[in-house]
């Protein structure tokens, strides 16, 4: 019989590519989203898949929505990718952030430990955990210490030390995929790379002058979301849960970032990019690179795109959408 994974936040980027992945894997996929207004906008990145995938309106700051939903599904595998998902933001929604992205974490392994034992459950824990944390040789790994600069950060630090107390105390299959920042053509357009890449596109086309961004000098370990979500995938075939790091290892500047892109469009970035303050944040984590090496020697995974790939891609959607 077929595998059923649950994805709460299956209309996220991470999530719409992993329900694409889990499917041509023969699962059977269902979903969480959440009541929206526009349900056209909000279900955009599924709609292709809307004849494969059963969805359930849901919350997961909803007790009650989401024990109901637990025990209709009784997935094997539950993969907890919702949350307020912007560093930036989190600063102006602090308390909302650590709602959805700390004790509705909490209120879901008590939802599992009382009801569904035996599923397995997928945190999409962060690099953003880490902070100013880095190891003298450059790298963040499993075992760098945790100290989070952003409410977001902190709450997200709270979910994790959260999965793995409830895997040691109830013996729970709980696990902590750490991963770093991944991007693609699904990125929502107010983070960095989408950003740059949509505006970019753009000042091409005639139709912007100007860039406004933050912090040029922060450095980014940037993948394609469509080799995490194998990750994920890996993470919850083995047989023993834990914390792991997916990362590609090497690391950019947003300065770079902007070369490289308006490069890739025969433009000068420094004819168009402006700094705002606005977009600047009261602290700023400024360098992550992370060592993978435990989690790709237990499964053999390795990223297959690489980032001048990926900003390929993402500026050929962006040309797409605007012509
Ligand atoms: P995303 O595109 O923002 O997707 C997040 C999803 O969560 C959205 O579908 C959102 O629904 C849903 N959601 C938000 N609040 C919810 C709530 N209260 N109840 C139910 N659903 C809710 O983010 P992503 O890039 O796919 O990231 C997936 C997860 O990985 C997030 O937890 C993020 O924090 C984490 N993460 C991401 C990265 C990265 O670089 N992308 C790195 C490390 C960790 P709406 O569409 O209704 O807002
Ligand atoms: O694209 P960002 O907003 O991503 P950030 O803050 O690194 O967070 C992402 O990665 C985390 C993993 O490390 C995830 F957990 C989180 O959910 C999210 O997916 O910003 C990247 C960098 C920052 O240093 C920021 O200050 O770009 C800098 N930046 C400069 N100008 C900007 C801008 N970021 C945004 N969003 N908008 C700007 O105008």
């Amino acid at each position: 019989m077929s595998r059923k994974a649950l994805i709460l936040g299956i209309a996220g980027q991470d999530g719409s590519y992993l329900a694409e992945l889990l499917l041509g894997r023969g699962y059977q996929v269902e979903g969480v989203i959440r009541r929206n207004s526009i349900p056209e906008h909000q279900e955009s990145r599924i709609n292709h898949l809307e004849k494969e995938v059963r969805t359930y309106y849901g919350d997961v700051s909803d007790t009650n929505s989401m024990t109901d939903i637990l025990l209709k599904s009784a997935p094997d595998e539950v993969f907890n990718l919702a949350a307020q998902s912007h560093v930036r933001i989190s600063f102006d929604i602090p308390a909302y952030t650590a709602e959805v992205n700390a004790l509705a974490v909490l209120r879901l392994l008590e939802i599992i430990r009382q009801c569904i034992p035996e599923t397995r459950l997928y945190q999409a824990s962060s690099s953003e955990m880490f902070g100013d944390s880095v190891d003298p040789d450059g790298f963040q790994r499993e075992t760098t210490p945790m100290t989070p600069v952003s409410p977001y950060g902190c709450a997200k630090l709270f979910a994790y030390s959260a999965i793995r107390n409830y895997r040691h105390a109830y013996g729970l299959y709980a696990t902590n995929g750490i991963l770093f920042n991944h991007e693609s053509p699904r990125r929502g357009t107010n983070f960095v790379t989408s950003k740059v890449v949509k505006t970019a596109v753009a000042i091409k086309l005639g139709r912007a002058s100007k860039l406004s961004l933050g912090n040029l000098d922060s450095y980014r370990d940037w993948g394609h979301s469509k080799d995490y979500v194998k990750a994920m995938h890996l993470m919850l075939g083995l047989e023993v849960p834990g914390d792991f790091v997916v990362a590609t290892g090497q690391t950019h500047s947003v300065r770079d970032l902007c070369r490289l892109v308006f490069e890739m469009l025969d433009l000068n970035y420094l004819d168009y990019v402006v700094q705002d303050p606005k977009y600047l944040r009261p602290q700023e984590l400024s360098f992550l690179r992370g060592d993978s090496s435990r989690f790709r020697q237990l499964t053999g995974w390795s990223p297959a795109i690489t980032f001048e790939d990926l900003l390929g891609e993402m500026i050929a959607h962006h040309f797409d959408r605007m012509h």
